[in-house]
């Protein structure tokens, strides 16, 4: 025997954003799939929208057409009841035998089979004889019934509590939900809310609630797991080319060769971050989300612009302490980057040792685009070879995971249920590793170090340390967007 899943129908007045709740909900930004639009009436049937997981469907929800003749639908139900409160009967006799009033019937069809009740309302809008009607038919079907306040923007309005207070009075229980800011805390919370209203559900409920949990889990590892080997491959990365040993000795010959190189250095660079959100952004079910569009490029991380070295990474003295910690390791950076530097800057730097370089360096980040010569080796023989990259400053690799960081929040914050699209870019935010705690910035400068250094270091336990540091750090960005957010 089936068992029977737990439905809800999304039932509303038209254009209250009763299919944006369920968009957000559900996180489906498709158009296709579900109609949104600024015009009454875009829902015109019902539609199921499952929950599954894998081939597994736990539960239902159904969008549904609009109220749209609630106070005339009301009274003719109240004929066909007569004296006294209406109930299922009187319903199921108005769905199955009045012509007219399509939506009404349509949108209870659901509700008479059993579903339960998810009211949608935008509290922006004044209360009137109408919405009253609505409640009163909807409170006739004796399902369970969630009120959900789509609180537009997140903000209260003059009408709200006078909502409350009827909603209050005709509902089992009363939520907001933005069905344009939504994240993943509002989304469990509105799930979790439908356990307190059907209680004959609940083992179901309660098992869709856990998978929502571990599903939620498992893509931020997914999510850790596509950014480590991001970081890996764009430290490890470099662009050369051989030159002959007469270009080599002519300056202006060298120098144009070490910008090309600069310039390929970069496309690399840009090409692994575009894969990198590319698959974050598949991971977090975006389509509308995008790393570029027709009109627009991808925009990569800015590392020309001073203001990126400023707000992002680490503090000179973090960065100290990472290379007094880390030790060779973290001299050794410094080393392979000052190679051939102007300013004459790599003696100096030699001379200073682990942490003094460190120090140094961090105090000449506005010049850090002019650092990838810093890359530069020239090994013997009749042609050259020339290498370019990664940049010279320790802080690069704490830039780059900022710079996913921000833009991981970007992604989570984008509710699916807003079916524009948008490009995903860095705000000018400040970043999160100067926050990380001591420990984890140890864990990871070791290993950026090593990655920069050209060899990954091999080994299930680095491998799985730097994983969960980084994990903990897109736990990190999901509390701070939590904190700074609307939680109802
Ligand atoms: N700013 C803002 N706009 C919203 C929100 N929710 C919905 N909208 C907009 O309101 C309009 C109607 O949203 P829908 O989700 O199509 O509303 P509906 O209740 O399903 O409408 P019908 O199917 O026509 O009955 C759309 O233009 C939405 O983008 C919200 O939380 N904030
Ligand atoms: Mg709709």
């Amino acid at each position: 025997m089936s068992e029977k899943i737990p439905e809800f129908a999304v039932v509303g007045r038209v254009n209250m954003g009763k299919s944006s709740v369920i968009a957000t909900l559900l996180e489906i930004d498709d158009n296709e799939l579900i109609r949104i639009s600024p015009t009454p009436g875009e829902t015109t049937m019902p539609t199921p929208y499952p929950v599954k997981f894998g081939k597994r469907e736990c539960v239902r929800f159904i969008d549904t057409p609009g109220f749209s003749q609630a106070v005339e639908a009301m009274r003719e139900i109240q004929k066909i009841h007569g004296e006294g409160t209406p109930g299922r009967e009187a319903l199921r006799k108005f769905v199955e035998q009045e012509p007219g009033f399509a939506d009404e019937k349509n949108l209870l069809r659901p509700l008479l089979d059993g579903a339960g009740v998810l009211y949608v309302v935008d509290p922006s809008k004044p209360l009137r004889d109408d919405f009253l009607a609505e409640m009163e038919i909807l409170r006739w079907t004796g399902r369970p019934r969630l009120a959900v306040l789509n609180l537009r923007e997140g903000k209260g309005t003059e009408h709200e509590e006078l909502w409350r207070e009827k909603l209050g009075s005709a509902f089992n229980l009363v939520r907001t939900f933005d069905a344009h800011h939504a994240k993943y805390e509002q989304r469990l919370l509105l799930m979790k809310s439908l356990l307190e209203i059907e209680e004959r559900n609940r083992a179901k409920l309660e098992e869709t609630i856990s998978l929502i949990e571990m599903e939620w889990e498992e893509r931020r590892l997914d999510a850790a797991e596509i950014i480590r080997d991001f970081l890996a491959a764009a430290l490890k990365m470099r662009a050369q080319a051989r030159i002959d040993e007469k270009d080599e000795s002519l300056p202006s010959r060298r120098h144009k060769k070490e910008e090309e190189l600069k310039i390929e250095y970069f496309e690399k660079l840009k090409k692994l971050e575009k894969t990198c959100f590319s698959e974050l952004l598949r991971i977090y079910r975006h389509h509308l989300l995008k790393v570029e569009s027709a009109a627009e490029n991808f925009r990569e991380i800015d590392l020309e612009s001073v203001e990126t070295w400023m707000k992002w990474g680490l503090s000179r003295t973090q960065l100290t302490l990472i290379a007094a910690a880390t030790g060779a390791a973290g001299g050794a950076v410094v080393d392979i980057s000052t190679g051939g530097l102007t300013h004459g800057l790599g003696t100096l730097i030699g001379g200073i040792g682990g942490a003094g370089a460190a120090w140094f360096k961090g105090g000449m980040l506005p010049d850090l685009k002019v650092d990838m010569k810093g890359g530069l080796k020239l090994s013997t023989g009749e042609t050259k070879e020339m290498v370019i990259g990664p940049p010279a400053s320790p802080n690069f690799p704490w830039i780059l995971l900022d710079g996913v960081l921000v833009r991981y929040g970007r992604i989570l914050e984008k509710a699916h249920g807003r079916h524009d699209v948008e490009i995903l870019e860095a705000s000018d935010e400040e970043g999160y590793t100067k926050h990380f705690p001591p420990e984890r910035r140890k864990v990871l400068g070791k290993w950026f170090a090593e990655c920069a250094k050209g060899n990954r270091p091999v080994g299930k336990d680095v491998d799985t340390r730097v994983l969960l540091s980084l994990e903990e750090s897109l736990g990190d960005v999901e509390r701070v967007l939590e904190s700074s957010g609307n939680a109802p």
